[in-house]
């Protein structure tokens, strides 16, 4: 596939760059600079280089959301001489200033003073959840169908609007592996002409909680044991299996975190929702209740479990990684915002489902998802503390046309997140840290606090004041005001309670299981019992799998089974709900766009080296980014440059394989230099064994595998079946690499797991 100026130009600028000539790494994502280091230390000071062409800082506008009209690639301190903080030059800042080569140190060294109290106090507090996440900046284009709906500038046909959007994970530490069973934040700033809009999402479309004032109670619970600080970043244990089964209304969540949407391939793959029903308004004042969905272009796709874990030690920013590496190689990751709306009546319920309740979604086929826009993901953060650590996501950061509802999550959250940026970003001001500015103009007549960067002039920050001419003036709703829409209230008594249709809590767990495929609900089955097989107490374990009867009894049986324990069996009061399935729940079974999908090609000397450098090209052609593995991070041969070594790679880093060769072992592949060696292939020494390994993982973990002529030797040491589904034997590397990119347009050869769970 050709791939659009624009991404030709980055992945031209890329390779000139990086490898001043070498057309061997082109598109290969990863260079840390914008310019290659020469070898020895550098002794001429030079201006600072540009950011790498993949990276946009954020707009430069001022604190008051003004353009400043300086150029987008400004770079801050990099380059000509050291200076102190005040632009002082310095000769020397590796020596404190002693008394003598041999000190003691002095107290007048106002330089070292400087440099270890700002390293003091370098860290802020990280995010009380979502403190793990990845950022990317990007365009958003409305297609003017939301305009019958609502009046939001940003949504009107053509508009183009930028984004920042930080995915996360909820439970980990800023240091936790990307690759947790966890539930993903999916937060987007739109920095529109009427204001700064955050839609603050996850990937999965229902919550834990219905109200807000538990939020502290399942984190606490979901959190490291409050004794040994133990385990990092995951569920499975004791605390939050206590929590999640003594309050059933987590059940709906929990599942879906049990299922591969808990552990997706990649960000760029995940769906996102804004999870509350949302009240758009339109030009005429009209209202509409609406849930809102983000769309992935490149389809919705998970790991498998044993993939995770091994990510999550080999690779800990696995996601992280794959998002930058995309946007490098000009893959921008794309998703389509959609709605699905509903009327605004006063009990705000449709089709028998509250809209108010953040533990229910709305199957498609009750309201279909009508597209609105597009997102394109296309710039990496220039600085990763300065965009992704600092941008501060608020629900009740919203524009006109866009409103709230009384769903009480919500409620709870539009406090929350303007609260916690006070102590995490150090005061009342984080508004104007650069990747939070608005691009429009700001009048708020908030002043003063800690880090002020706005300069206000004017002696009146009041209203009324004659002293200013009485500016800032109100906006009339003609004048893009955002007006709350007058929705009554119904008149009650004060009340701790939630109302009854909040009670039922297994009719839309049962839609998702029964929605499910068959290797889908393996995988739920097996991730129950992984998960509470790490808990400690009986009779939470026993707990849990009573929950689970009034799900489905076959889940149930078998997680119980698993655990070695009884199933519960259920009263009739308690049985299962009757309910339909929802097909547009399940992943498995839907044809993608395989662009952006990693091919690793295994070779060695003895592989027709012509025959790999027309499939990788070809592979780059249609969009796939191919890795050469190797034996040693030696070129192969002139302009065929190696990504990874035997010793290195591993397959859980692949989309699918291409087998190049069947390489004898290398030098290194003795058990006592790297373990992997003979974990497959025993005491077989016609081949590497590493190489076997990640034959054999690749297999096992259902992805498509290609070999071309003269690698068959690898098939049956590495245990895989020729005739099996997604084992591709054609003798022209074309023809291979075709079915690859198909199989690939699936993600997984779903035939290679058989799957007996109803
Ligand atoms: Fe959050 N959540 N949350 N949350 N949340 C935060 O805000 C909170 C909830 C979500 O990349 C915090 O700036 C409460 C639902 C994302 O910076 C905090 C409740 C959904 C992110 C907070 C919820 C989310 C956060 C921590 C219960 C999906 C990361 C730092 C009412 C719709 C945003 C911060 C980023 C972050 C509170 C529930 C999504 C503490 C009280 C439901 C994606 O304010």
């Amino acid at each position: 596939m050709d791939k659009p100026a624009p991404v030709r130009k980055v992945i031209d600028a890329v390779t000139e760059i990086v490898t001043g000539d070498g057309e061997d790494s082109r598109s290969v994502p990863g260079a840390p600079s914008s310019r290659a280091p020469q070898a020895s230390e550098p002794t001429e000071p030079r201006p600072p280089l540009p950011p790498k062409p993949d990276q946009q800082p954020p707009s430069p506008v001022t604190a008051t959301g003004r353009a400043t009209g300086a150029p987008t690639d400004v770079r801050a301190q990099n380059g000509g001489y050291l200076t102190t903080a005040q632009g002082l030059r310095l000769p020397d800042s590796d020596h404190s200033l002693k008394a003598g080569p041999r000190g003691p140190v002095l107290l007048q060294d106002h330089h070292l003073r400087e440099k270890i109290t700002h390293f003091d106090h370098e860290r802020i507090p990280e995010r009380v959840v979502h403190a793990r996440g990845a950022a990317a900046h990007g365009v958003f284009r409305g297609y003017g169908t939301a305009a019958a709906v609502s009046k939001a500038a940003f949504l009107t046909e053509g508009a183009q609007t930028p984004v920042f959007v930080r995915f996360s994970t909820v439970l980990g530490s800023r240091g936790s592996a990307d690759t947790v069973r966890d539930t993903r934040g999916f937060a987007t700033k739109f920095y529109t002409s009427e204001g700064v809009f955050d839609l603050v999402g996850n990937n999965i479309p229902v919550f834990f909680i219905q109200d807000a004032i538990k939020f502290p109670d399942v984190i606490h619970a979901g959190k490291p044991h409050p004794d040994r600080e133990i385990p990092q970043a995951q569920s499975a244990h004791d605390t939050f299996w206590d929590f999640v089964s003594l309050h059933t209304e987590a059940t709906h969540h929990t599942l879906w975190n049990m299922s591969d949407r808990g552990i997706p391939r990649s960000f760029r793959m995940m769906e996102g929702f804004g999870i509350h029903t949302f009240r758009l308004v339109n030009a005429d004042g009209a209202t509409t209740l609406v849930k809102f969905h983000w769309k992935p272009k490149a389809g919705v796709h998970s790991l498998v479990w044993e993939e995770a874990q091994l990510i999550g030690g080999l690779d800990p920013d696995f996601h992280r990684r794959d998002l930058a590496d995309a946007i490098e190689a000009g893959n921008f990751p794309q998703w389509e915002l959609g709605i699905q709306t509903f009327p605004d009546t006063p009990e705000q319920v449709f089709e028998g489902i509250d809209l108010l309740d953040p533990t229910k979604i709305v199957p498609e086929e009750l309201a279909p998802v009508r597209p609105i826009g597009l997102m394109t993901l296309n710039a990496n953060p220039v600085n990763f503390f300065a965009e992704t650590e600092q941008v501060a996501f608020h629900p009740g950061h919203l524009v006109p046309g866009i409103d709230v509802t009384d769903d009480p999550l919500l409620a709870g959250r539009l406090f929350s997140y303007l609260d916690t940026q006070i102590s995490r970003l150090g005061g009342p001001n984080f508004a104007q840290i650069p990747i939070n500015r608005t691009h429009a103009p700001v009048n708020d007549m908030l002043r003063d606090g800690f880090h002020q960067h706005a300069v206000h002039a004017g002696v009146a920050p009041f209203k009324p004041n004659s002293l200013d001419g009485g500016c800032p003036f109100f906006a009339g709703p003609g004048d893009h005001a955002f007006v709350e829409v007058p929705t009554p209230v119904a008149a009650g008594a004060k009340v701790r309670q939630a109302p009854a249709s909040f009670d039922d809590h297994f009719s839309q767990p049962r839609m998702f299981w029964l929605s499910l495929s068959p290797v889908e609900r393996e995988h739920v089955i097996a991730a129950y019992t992984f998960e509470v097989s790490k808990v400690y107490e009986q009779a939470i374990k026993e707990r849990v799998l009573s929950v689970l009867a009034q799900v489905d009894a076959t889940l149930c049986s078998q997680v119980a089974a698993g655990l070695g324990l009884p199933a519960p069996t259920m009263s009739a009061r308690d049985a299962a709900p009757q309910v339909s399935a929802s097909a547009p729940l399940s992943q498995v079974g839907k044809a993608w766009p395989s662009t952006g999908r990693i091919l690793g090609i295994i070779a060695d000397q003895a592989s027709d080296l012509d025959a790999v450098r027309r499939v990788r090209d070809a592979a780059q052609q249609v969009g796939l980014l191919p890795l050469l593995i190797a034996p040693t991070g030696a070129p192969l041969v002139e302009g065929l440059a190696v990504q990874r070594t035997f010793g290195a790679a591993r397959s859980v880093e692949f989309d699918a394989l291409l087998v190049a060769g069947a390489p004898a072992p290398g030098d290194d592949d003795r058990g006592a230099r790297d373990a992997k060696s003979g974990a497959v292939a025993g005491g077989q020494s016609t081949l590497d064994s590493r190489v076997v390994l990640l034959v054999n993982e690749a297999y096992r973990h259902a992805k498509p595998i290609g070999v071309l002529a003269g690698a068959r030797a690898v098939l049956v040491p590495a245990a895989v079946d020729p005739r099996a589904p997604g084992v591709v034997l054609e003798t022209e590397g074309a023809d291979v690499l075709a079915r690859l990119t198909d199989l690939l347009a699936l993600h997984r050869v779903w035939d290679r797991f058989p799957a007996s769970a109803s």
